[in-house]
């Protein structure tokens, strides 16, 4: 497959203003007649040719200006017509068989319904159409199908018209007013349940909101529903944005690539993101709904008012859209415990990206499979790149800023230039250096050293920012740095600084501290980069227990516990050493449990371990085994140590009776945290604990909580839980899927034959991502199992991603970056890791995705 470049970008040589769709649906046999209308585009070379891509269809009839015509080629799957003329209507019949199409991209088939997913490149499989993002253009879309098969008929913008016709058949017209790429274009058609709802609009226009999913879900869709209405009045009072549709409908599907997608006017979702309720959904998963509800519903402004000129622009309007969903989460749900969840995210899934052989700038250079980058840097990292912008600016200066990118590029397909530039402009920024955080990949590492001298501090800071793949020699960027310099008397400080770095060596003084300050650095986390500081452990138990920025404090632990397990997982810890450093973070885990000025929610994330990877992270060469043991030997000695306080905290918050409310959510995640350390210390204790738990729960939260405990522990209660949670919600395959996730994630030693026997299992299929995902990832993200040392977690990791490759490609390349970190674990892992790479790499009908990612894991 051919490699695709930004800097190769041309505009299309034709213009589309207006694009008119016939679908005459059927599960098997849909036929499409598409009618557009092409005029020359000024900007454009004057081939005279006009290229339409497709893909995987072939065209049953052309006609061009009403006259059929012959006088086609095809160049691959791409459609090459001549056009003499400065205007022309081109008519393209095609036939497609949507229950065929396992990939789903395109149109599809889902349990009996139809719909699409046209992003990044589906619509070709639909139509001949220049499937590019810059292209855009008014759609008018009629389709007619059984009245019995598919009540419900759905298109981008408003409906137009309906009627019926013959034989049973139905149809309905929709018209989108907005001009569009063709990636945002949806259709569904099935048999649907309806929960709708209103919103009535800054300027007093009336919206009528819908929720469409499968009969027997509707109850589930009411915090989905609360979450929409939430995000609309948001965006209004935060950024201005008012929608522009009389419409705005949601739809759920149960097979579905991603968490959600933007079309416009018409939001397809996967179930996962729109139902819940207590009884099936955890805290998360209320949490989730709300995020990705309103990451949808944002882009309505930030990717489809203003879409992107190219695939390479994609962190325009994704990394803008993860900061203005996590700002929204935050003030709906409290901007401390947000932060950390987002750093936490942050650092296990796009550190390890940037530090990986799939490390690329947020705005990439190249790439042969543009699937392949809807990835963590383009997502949260490039929402980290706006917020430092915002954090150098403040708030009022960004909004400034982004009104002004709104207003000059609405209607616009857009770059990430246009977007600094407006900031530059509009914010009063200056982003001439900071323009290399969209071109340089790696995690900056950022050495700090603090001298103290008479009463002054003076911190001397170093960045590097390391070799990727693609550059070795990087510059030094402009990186904010939030501190504070405490007095560790009086255990305050006299104010935040904002220092930014723009050199590779800086020093900075503050005078004023007769004695040595203890030094707060990266508040909130104001840049997403890596520290090394030397600092004594006491400064760090000092922090744990007193920092006032939430994120620092949770930092100070992390990093209490992560010096730790670092040395004592590289083998250089003896006993005593051993002992010294777990008696430092006893006693920060000892002030957080008894500290009553804390909730319990920022109780459970301060007290919550590093995670395998990011622990991994910290080591040039990780040995997974160590690392692992070495944790859980903390934890059991954590959990040993502080039985009665944890026993205590579990008999208070258990008495709290269910509420969505902050408290009682977070009495629901300490509750957890406490048998997670109880299982260690003491697991016949956990064991019984976590049965009750269970028995008792009368949320999700709790019960899922307390079975994932007990899936760890070789307990009766074990075996006897599964079976009654798997009993409980069978035909609710979302339920179903975490009773699945719970077993291929849990520390049981022989995780690895349970993932093999669910893979037998009568309730699991490679047709349902979320039920890939649900045992696979769960599985590849199991530390233990899928590093077990004789090498059996990657060869089933290998083998899934040969066995999907053919059905869903996309889904099935998303597993090559577990294997693909071979060169960061210990030789004896890392040979095995790269052999399964290399027998994927040796079949000779891989899709384009996997072979993309093979080829440069190995490379
Ligand atoms: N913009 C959406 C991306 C998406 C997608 C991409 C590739 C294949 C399938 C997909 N489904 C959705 C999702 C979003 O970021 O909002
Ligand atoms: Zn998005």
């Amino acid at each position: 497959p051919p490699v695709i470049r930004r800097e190769d970008y041309k505009p299309f040589p034709w213009l589309l203003p207006v694009t008119r769709l016939n679908f005459e649906l059927g599960v098997e046999t849909t036929r499409v007649t598409s009618t557009l209308s092409v005029e020359r585009n000024p900007a454009g070379d004057a081939s005279p040719t006009i290229t339409l891509n497709g893909d995987g269809i072939s065209a049953l009839t052309i006609r061009i200006d009403g006259k059929q015509t012959s006088e086609w080629t095809m160049d691959g799957g791409n459609l090459l017509l001549p056009l003499p003329g400065a205007s022309h209507e081109i008519e393209i019949v095609t036939e497609i068989d949507p229950s065929a199409n396992s990939q789903l991209m395109g149109l599809y088939a889902s349990n009996g319904m139809l719909c699409t997913q046209c992003e990044a490149e589906g619509f070709r499989r639909i139509t001949f159409f220049p499937d590019r993002p810059d292209v855009l253009s008014t759609y008018t879309v009629r389709m007619t199908g059984s009245q019995d098969q598919f009540p419900v008929l759905l298109c981008n913008g408003n409906k137009s018209a309906e009627g019926v016709g013959e034989n049973g058949t139905h149809w309905a017209e929709w018209h989108d007013p907005w001009p569009k790429p063709s990636y945002l274009f949806a259709l569904v058609a099935g048999d649907l349940v309806v929960n709708r709802g209103s919103f009535t609009t800054m300027s007093g226009r009336e919206v009528e909101l819908a929720i469409y999913v499968r009969d027997g879900d509707l109850d589930r869709t009411g915090h989905a529903m609360a979450s929409l209405i939430k995000s609309m009045k948001w965006d209004e009072e935060t950024f201005g944005r008012e929608y522009d549709l009389d419409v705005f409908n949601i739809v759920a599907v149960s097979d579905f690539n991603m968490g959600a997608m933007e079309n416009k006017g018409l939001n397809v979702f996967n179930t996962k993101y729109v139902l819940a309720d207590p009884d099936t959904a955890t805290d998360g998963d209320f949490d989730g709904v709300e995020g990705v509800i309103a990451h949808e519903y944002f882009h309505n402004w930030s990717g489809n008012r203003i879409t992107c000129r190219d695939w390479f622009q994609l962190s325009l309007k994704e990394g803008f859209t993860v900061l203005r969903d996590q700002l929204f989460s935050q003030d709906m749900q409290g901007e401390a415990v947000k932060r950390i969840e987002d750093v936490r995210i942050l650092r296990s899934v796009q550190f390890p990206e940037d530090s990986g052989p799939l490390a690329h700038p947020i705005r990439p250079d190249s790439f042969r499979e543009i699937s392949n980058f809807y990835t963590s840097t383009v997502y949260n990292k490039g929402a980290e790149v706006i917020r430092m912008m915002r954090t150098m600016c403040g708030p009022e200066a960004f909004r400034k800023g982004t009104d002004l990118y709104f207003d000059r590029h609405d209607g616009e397909a857009a770059t990430c230039e246009d977007f600094i530039l407006a900031m530059e402009e509009g914010a009063g920024l200056d982003l001439t250096q900071f323009r290399l955080w969209y071109s340089q990949a790696g995690t900056p590492k950022v050495d700090i050293a603090m001298a103290h001298d008479g009463d002054t501090a003076t911190l001397t800071v170093k960045q590097t920012v390391p070799p990727t793949a693609d550059l070795a020699d990087k510059l030094p960027m402009p990186i904010p740095l939030k501190i504070a310099l405490f007095n560790r008397e009086t255990g305050k400080h006299e104010g935040e600084h904002l220092i930014v770095l723009n050199a590779a060596e800086q020093t900075f003084e503050f005078g004023g501290f007769a004695q040595p300050p203890v030094l707060s650095v990266n508040r909130g986390f104001s840049a997403p980069i890596s520290i090394e500081r030397d600092v004594p452990d006491e400064d760090l138990v000092f922090l744990a227990a007193k920092d006032d920025d939430s994120f620092a404090r949770y930092e100070a632990m992390q990093d209490l516990i992560v010096r730790h397990l670092t040395a004592a997982s590289g083998g250089a810890l003896d006993d005593s050493a051993r002992e010294a450093a777990r008696m430092a973070i006893a006693q920060a885990f000892g002030s957080i449990l008894s500290d009553d000025a804390l909730d319990d929610s920022m109780r459970g994330e301060l007290v919550m371990l590093p995670g395998l990877t990011y622990l991994a992270e910290q080591q040039l060469i990780a040995d997974p085994a160590a690392i692992h043991t070495e944790r859980e030997g903390l934890k059991a000695w954590l959990g040993a140590r502080f039985e009665s306080e944890l026993v205590l905290i579990h008999q208070r918050v258990s008495k709290l009776p269910f509420g969505l409310d902050s408290a009682s959510r977070g009495a629901r995640k300490i509750k957890t945290q406490v048998l997670v350390y109880l299982a260690a210390g003491n697991p016949e204790l956990a064991s019984k604990m976590a049965a009750a738990q269970y028995n008792a729960a009368d949320n999700m939260t709790d019960r899922q909580g307390a079975l994932m405990v007990l899936t760890g522990l070789g307990t009766a209660a074990r075996t006897d839980k599964l079976i009654d949670f798997h009993r409980r919600y069978k035909g609710n395959e979302l339920v179903v899927d975490k009773w699945f996730a719970l077993q291929a994630s849990s520390l049981h030693p022989h995780a690895i034959e349970h993932v093999k026997a669910l893979a037998e299992h009568p309730d699991f299929t490679m047709r349902n991502p979320n039920r890939v995902r649900s045992l696979y990832m769960a599985f590849a993200a199991n530390p233990q199992a899928f590093h077990a040392a004789d090498g059996e977690g990657y060869k089933i990791i290998a083998d899934l991603i040969l066995a999907l490759d053919p059905i869903n490609p996309q889904t099935a390349a998303r597993f090559v970056p577990s294997l693909g970190r071979w060169r960061r674990i210990e030789p004896a892992r890392a040979a095995m890791m790269r052999a399964e790479l290399e027998r994927i790499a040796k079949s000779d009908s891989l899709s384009r995705d996997t072979f993309e990612q093979v080829t440069r894991s190995l490379g």
